[in-house]
């Protein structure tokens, strides 16, 4: 079993994707270790996404994931971290499989309703982000 962190992006939400989202979770067989309903501070976004301060998108990206609520989780399953990747898609919905949650519900390649961890360790380190002193249920 491993870990992965996930989040349901502003645009996600404001378009009322949270249901379908968490149904997939549930039916993709990942187990819900942490759940929150939050809304990030632009300083927060821009911590967050701090690997990518260098791209052109980063100032849009922040203002943009700062814009409205989120959901986050941390989520268990056997290989999580892939799994979640390939359930979502290509950063850019156009280049999403079908049935995809990026080809169904995203926006644009900014606003693509989802987020994924991308190691195992950058796994931890953002359920840290969002849950820090919070217990994981299991
Ligand atoms: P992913 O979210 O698939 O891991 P990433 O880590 O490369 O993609 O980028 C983080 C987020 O930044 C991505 O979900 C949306 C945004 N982004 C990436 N590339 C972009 C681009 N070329 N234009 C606008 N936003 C972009
Ligand atoms: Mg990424």
């Amino acid at each position: 079993m491993s870990k992965t962190f996930i989040m349901i992006k502003p645009d996600a939400v404001r378009n009322k994707h949270v249901g379908d989202i968490i149904a997939r979770i549930e039916k993709e067989g990942f187990k819900i270790l942490a759940l929150k309903y939050t809304k990030l501070a632009e300083t927060d976004a821009k911590e967050f996404y701090k690997v990518h301060k260098e791209r052109p998108f980063y100032g849009e990206l922040c203002k943009d994931m700062a814009a409205g609520p989120i959901v986050v989780a941390a989520l268990e399953r056997e290989n999580a971290v892939l799994h979640w990747r390939d359930v979502i898609g290509a950063t850019d919905p156009k280049e999403a499989k079908p049935n995809t949650i990026r080809a169904l519900y995203a926006e644009s390649k900014g606003a693509n309703s989802v987020h994924g961890s991308d190691s195992d360790e950058n796994a931890i380190s953002e359920i840290t982000f969002f849950f820090k002193g919070m217990e994981l249920v299991n």
